[in-house]
This record gives structure tokens, sequence and C-alpha cells, in this order.
């Protein structure tokens, strides 16, 4: 007699935590979960391939796990002929096969899907719940509780100072432990040629691992990326060693090197954490207690513990805040009216710029590259050269394999772009190539002259950064903290703010 079936809970690839809120209340014999691989997702941009075997491998060790666990999971395969090629059409199709009385979702991390949820909780004759995400610490409506109607700068650091109090982390009584709230001051540091980061210890993909990576070769060829070597935690277990292994062997360093950037290693001390904690193998709570517990144990300095739980319960929660109050309209936003095409070397990494080769040849071969590399060498280049932000999200959404649109767009349209008119940042996040140079050792191997401001060898970061704030300079004249370099053009003669506006045409020119 086939199983009634009380609640169909769908899990979407990046909800792959047991503590699930639509989990929780699960009647591991009557209710159905359903997990399903569909190309309505696994398309809707062209994913790097490292970043579809670690959904789909993690997607399925989830399903195998919950199973062994004694629930009841119906497990839809990419390369099944029966599964269907949308959400919309899986959930169609188990309401209409099982027939249940209610189905659980918890809250999606994209409005685009919100908005499906929404739209079958209004069509379907059975109950939908939706459930709040509370893997995050503030919900959506703490942060438009904290954020205010009015409230036209919304700045991190106080939002920080909050979630630090409700939190209790690294407090003593009301006040932060060592009397600061912020080290960012000693987390600025070059890393000298002498520092060796630790080796990172590798795994070889087991069968689940090893199908997926068939099926993505075979179907996804032509996306950006190498497939192979994949060697990423894919499993909860997983995921617990490689947390243990940061907090034992890079924490301590990630502070003060957590800037810096080195040829032919993107991770240096970074914790490589962020697709874990967004695909749920990681609570981002258990992630900062572990922090946490080593400066308690004296294996990691405050500066490192303190920074590093800034970017998790900071920056990471307050990035999701804004794009849930901002969005539907923050995609679309232009403020500094930015139209140019993104350049072909996005997708094949062959620039003579070696601080974009490396960047993006990072991203090509791991999926991966570390915040300032997106930040000051990528997303500083679109910002200058004017790209497009709309082509601009749509390739950071798709190289980076912890990219969802709640995380990726606030980085990208009000972090590196200020495409958003400054709702968060102070400022537009300009450098010139002097920034990357006292950063990294990308240009020593450069074929240009990061010393040069015009001139054919000179750094095209130069020339675009005077050429940036000479075209924004109405835009940026009413913010102070633009008014230093706004004050330095001003002194250049006209010929050389000509010769500026002139090289910086040349180079936009050949792109
Ligand atoms: P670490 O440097 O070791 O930091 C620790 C953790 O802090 C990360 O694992 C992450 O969970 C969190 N974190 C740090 N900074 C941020 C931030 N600005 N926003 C959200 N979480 C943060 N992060 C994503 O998870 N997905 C994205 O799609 C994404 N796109 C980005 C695009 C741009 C243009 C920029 C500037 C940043 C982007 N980030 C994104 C934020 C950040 O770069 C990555 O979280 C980080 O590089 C991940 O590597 P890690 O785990 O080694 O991080
Ligand atoms: C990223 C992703 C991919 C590639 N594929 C699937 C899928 O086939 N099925 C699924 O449920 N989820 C997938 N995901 C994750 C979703 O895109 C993610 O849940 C939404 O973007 C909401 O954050
Ligand atoms: Fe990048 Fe300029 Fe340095 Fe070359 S010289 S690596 S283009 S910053």
């Amino acid at each position: 007699m086939p199983v009634s079936t009380k609640a169909v809970r769908l899990i979407l690839g990046d909800q792959l935590s047991r503590g699930l809120a639509s989990l929780r209340d699960c009647d591991q014999e009557n209710d159905l979960l359903v997990m399903a691989e569909v190309m309505e997702e696994a398309s809707y941009v062209r994913h790097h391939k490292k970043k579809l075997v670690f959904v789909f491998s993690a997607m399925r060790h989830f399903a195998r796990d919950l199973e062994a666990a004694g629930y009841r999971v119906r497990y839809l395969r990419l390369d099944d002929p029966d599964t269907p090629g949308s959400l919309d059409e899986v959930i169609s199709k188990v309401v209409r096969e099982h027939r249940p009385e209610r189905v659980v979702l918890t809250e999606p991390g994209e409005y685009r899907v919100l908005q499906k949820f929404e739209d079958w909780r209004e069509d379907m004759e059975i109950s939908v719940v939706i459930r709040e995400d509370d893997r995050f610490i503030a919900s959506r409506q703490d942060f438009a509780d904290w954020a205010g109607d009015g409230r036209k700068n919304l700045r991190m650091e106080f939002f920080y100072r909050e979630m630090r109090r409700r939190t209790g982390y690294l407090m003593d009584g009301d006040k932060p432990v060592g009397g600061s709230w912020n080290y960012d001051a000693a987390n600025r540091k070059p890393i000298p040629k002498s520092v060796v980061p630790p080796e990172r210890p590798t795994s070889r993909p087991d069968e689940i691992t090893r199908e997926v990576i068939e099926m993505v070769g075979a179907r996804f060829a032509d996306n950006f990326g190498d497939l192979e070597p994949f060697d990423y935690p894919v499993t909860r277990r997983a995921a617990l060693h490689a947390l243990h292994w940061f907090v034992a062997h890079a924490l301590e360093d990630f502070g003060t090197y957590q800037d810096a950037m080195r040829e032919g290693d993107p991770l240096l001390f970074h914790a490589h954490l962020s697709a874990l904690i967004n695909i749920g193998l990681l609570d981002p709570r258990e992630v900062c207690d572990r922090a946490i517990a080593a400066y308690e144990d004296g294996a990691a300095p405050l500066n490192a513990v303190e920074g590093f739980v800034r970017q998790i319960i900071g920056w990471r929660e307050f990035i999701r805040g804004v794009y849930w109050r901002e969005m539907p309209g923050y995609a679309t936003r232009n403020a500094l009216e930015a139209r140019r095409a993104l350049p072909d070397f996005f997708w094949t990494a062959e620039t003579e710029m070696n601080c974009l080769a490396q960047s993006i040849g990072d991203t090509r071969a791991h999926a991966y590259a570390h915040h300032i590399q997106r930040l000051m060498v990528i997303g500083n280049f679109c910002l200058l050269a004017g790209i497009d932000p709309r082509q601009v999200q749509e390739w950071f959404l798709l190289v980076y394999h912890d990219a969802y649109e709640w995380v990726e767009l606030p980085n990208v349209s009000g972090m590196a772009l200020y495409a958003d008119g400054g709702v968060f940042a102070s400022k537009p996040y300009a450098a010139s190539g002097a920034y990357i140079h006292r950063m990294s050792d990308y240009c020593g191997s450069c074929a240009y002259d990061v010393k040069a401001r015009t001139g054919e060898k000179a750094c095209p970061f130069n020339a675009l950064y005077w050429n940036f704030i000479e075209v924004n300079r109405d835009r940026l004249a009413s913010n102070t903290r633009m008014a230093m370099p706004l004050k330095t053009l001003e002194r250049f003669d006209p010929g050389e703010r000509d010769e500026i506006a002139k090289s910086a045409a040349a180079f936009l020119e050949t792109l």
C-alpha cells in the first residue's frame, strides 16, 4: 500500500542544513522531503562548472544522509528524463503524485525564487507554509527594524555593534573585549615573501562526486571554469573538517594578511568557508563559536578573531539585510551610468594586466578568489572602466562557488561598483595601481609600469582612476570622503588632465 503523505517539504540546493526551519517538525513516517536538480536553477546563469559540481554533489550527499537517518526522500536527478525542468513543475508533480495536506518551505535566498514560493501559496489548493530562514542571525524584519524607514546611509559598523551586543560575541558585559569594536587598522598588511601560508589538505572525490563531475562535464562543457581537480568539501563531516583546519592553522594570521594578495595563492590565510556556510553545511554561529574558542584558548589573537567574526555576523548578515530591503529595484540601479560591455578577457583571463590575469585566472581555476581580489582588482577595474553593472553582476553570480544573488548583488552593486548610489558605501572603492602594488606582488611581473600615470606602458589603473574622478567630478563633489582626490585632480595642470583623458580613452578603446 502506498504511504500517505502529510507534508511535502522542498529543500533547495542551498538549504542543506539538518536544522533547517522546514525540517524541524518533520514527521519521518508521513512527510516527504523533496530535493530536485532542475535545469532552471542550473542555467539561470551559466554557473562555473565547479559550482555546479559543488551544489549537485552536496545535494546528493545530503539526500543520502537524510535517508540514512530515516527520512523519506524523493530525489530528482538532472540526468533522469522524468525530472521536470523547473521548481514550479517539480512542486506540481509531487503534489499531484503524493497528494499532501500541505507544502512546507524555508524562505529562499533569492527574490526570484521567493516570488515562485509566493505564487504557490496564492495558487495552490493546499496550504503552503513559508518559514523564516533562521540560519541567519538577523531576520529580514530585524534588519528592517534596525535600518528604519528614513536612514539614508546604512553603516555596517553600527549594525555590527548591534550584532555583537545581541550575540554576546567578544563582549565583556556591554563593552567590546579588548576595548575596541574593530581592529581593522592591524589588518591591512602586505604579505612578506618570507611568510609561508600553511598547506591545505586535499581529498579525492568519492563515487557520488565522480558521477556528478562526469555529468557536469558532459552537459555543461561550455560553461566557464575548470572542472577538475575538484576537492571541495561536499558533506557536513568534510565541512566541519575544513572549519577545524582553518581555525587550527590559518585563523591566527587571517587578520594581519586579510587584504594581501600573492600570485599563485588566492587562499593565503582565508577561510574558504563562504560556500559551505551559504549552502548550509556550516552554521554561521558554530563558525564564530569555534573562532572565539580559539581566541579564548590563546590560539589566535584578537585582531584575527574579531576581524573574522565581523565578516560573518557583520558583513554577511548586513549584506543580506540590504538585499531584502532594497529588492527588487536594487538589481537595476546604475547610479554612475556605466554602460561599457564586459571585456572578453573576463572569460579568457588573457590580458597584459597581471593583477587581472591572476585574479580572473584564479577564479577560472577554483571558482574562488578572495575578497580583495574581487573588490580591489576585478571590481575596481569594472568601476573605473565603467562596465555595465548588470553584466558585472551576472559575471560575479556565475563564476564563484559561493555566489547567490542575496550576497553577490549588494557586494557588486553596492560595494564594488557604487551602482546603488551609496546605500551603504560611504564612497566608491576606487583605487589606482598604487594600492594593488602595495598589497600584492602582481606588479613585479606585469607588462605595465605601476609608477607611470600616462603613456603606452603606464599601468591602466592609474589613468583610469584619475579619469574616473574627472568624469564623476560633479557626482562626487558633495561627498566629503572624496574631497582629497578631487582636490589633487584640481592641482594637476591642464596638460596633465588632458593626457590622463587621452590615455584612459586610448586604453578603453582597446577593450
Ligand atoms: P574570508 O575572507 O575568510 O571571510 C570569512 C567569511 O566572512 C566568509 O566565508 C564569508 O562567509 C564572510 N564574508 C566576508 N566578507 C563578506 C561579504 N562582503 N559579504 C558576505 N559575506 C562575507 N561572498 C559570497 O559568499 N558570495 C558571493 O557571491 C560574493 N560575491 C562578492 C562579490 C564582490 C564584488 C565582493 C567584493 C565580495 C563578494 N563576496 C561574496 C564576499 C567575500 O569576498 C567572500 O565571502 C569571501 O571572499 C569568501 O572567501 P572566504 O570564505 O575565504 O572568506
Ligand atoms: C545553485 C543551484 C543549482 C546550480 N542547482 C540547483 C538545483 O538544481 N536545485 C535546487 O534546488 N537548487 C539549486 N541551486 C540553488 C538555488 O539556485 C538556490 O536555492 C536559489 O538560488 C535560492 O537561493
Ligand atoms: Fe595591475 Fe597595474 Fe600592477 Fe599591472 S602594474 S599588475 S595592471 S596594478
